[in-house]
């Protein structure tokens, strides 16, 4: 039987694989028995934990959308995207059915097609919709995961993105998916999803590394984002090891390893080298064991650089 492809979007997040298979569990309660949620790539250590956590399938891997040998063009739904170069290979020459999303749009198509989108944090929140206006209660296991969805795409509802919708949506599914504390699960989720634990200490501070001159001071200036500082801490002592190593082979006045927790939305600085002043006086902060807490610093490029150069001066 011709197939209908419900896929999200290319490097698939969280959202995209999870609405592809809620939203394929939709089609599959409305009758539409040849849809089938499709993946473009690997899927994430975050997404991983909560397919696994509500017993979930990995979505079929999708390389192209191309025409059948025939000639047959593919039916495809989208979901979580509608940007050309993040739409599966081929998609010229498929038929596009659906696209349920919630970005800005940039399509262009030959023919009718049914779009579903909204200003809200995440595609799944519109799938959970489209499940009522269906009159269909979703399954543990798909609202689990459009609960995960929502709990990734708005940071558990800290991003800017997120709405009192989503926030409803997750309120409602967790009952559904038996995770009522869907708190402690969402924090699992994230933690997951930004975990350090798998990176060597010059590995995390190298990452994201730049370097600057600061009137005549050489700064090293690292960041990471996790929504655990704390099992980042824990490694302090090897962390600072590797920025003295840093400093030992390049010659920096200072080495500063910013540990920005996305959940808190503030930064721990943690800072070696014979310039610590820089961020004492950058940030009228006193470093303690080499640390201080930065309130509302997330950005190094706003909140970091322009303090440090001034107090470099
Ligand atoms: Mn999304």
């Amino acid at each position: 039987m011709e197939k209908i492809l419900i896929t999200g979007h290319k490097i698939p997040d969280t959202d995209s694989i999870c609405s592809a298979i809620s939203y394929t569990e939709l089609k599959h309660a409305q009758g539409v028995e040849n849809a089938v949620a499709c993946r473009l790539g690997k899927v994430s250590r975050e997404t991983q934990y909560a397919l696994d956590h509500f017993g979930a399938e990995t979505p079929l891997f999708l390389d192209n959308v191309n025409p059948d040998a025939d000639g047959t063009k593919k039916k495809v739904i989208l979901v979580d995207h509608n940007e050309r170069f993040q739409t599966p290979d081929g998609i010229e020459n498929a038929k596009i059915l659906e696209v349920i999303d919630h970005h800005k749009f940039n399509l262009i198509t030959d023919e009718p097609l049914k779009i579903v989108a909204d200003t809200v944090g995440c595609t799944s929140t519109i799938v959970y919709r489209l499940y009522k206006q269906a009159g269909i209660t979703p399954s543990k296991r798909a609202a689990g995961l459009m609960m995960s969805a929502i709990i990734s795409d708005t940071l558990l509802f800290k991003s800017p993105t997120c709405t009192p919708e989503d926030v409803e949506a997750v309120k409602e599914l967790s009952k559904l998916a038996g995770e009522e504390n869907y708190e402690e699960y969402g924090m699992k989720l994230l933690i997951e999803g930004t975990t350090l634990s798998d990176k060597t200490p010059d590995e995390i501070i190298t990452m994201d590394m730049k370097e600057f001159d600061m009137n005549g001071k050489t700064v090293a200036i690292a960041q990471v984002n996790t929504v655990d500082t704390k099992g980042t801490l824990s490694m302090q002592a090897d962390l600072e090891k590797a920025m003295n190593d840093r400093i030992n082979a390049k010659g920096y006045d200072l080495f500063v390893l910013i540990i920005t927790d996305i959940v808190k939305a503030g930064s721990y600085v943690l800072a070696t080298g014979k310039s610590p002043e820089l961020v004492e006086k950058g940030f009228k902060v006193t470093l303690e064991n080499n640390t201080a807490w930065l309130e509302g610093v997330v950005s190094r490029k706003k909140q970091v650089v322009p303090f440090m150069l001034e107090a470099s001066k």
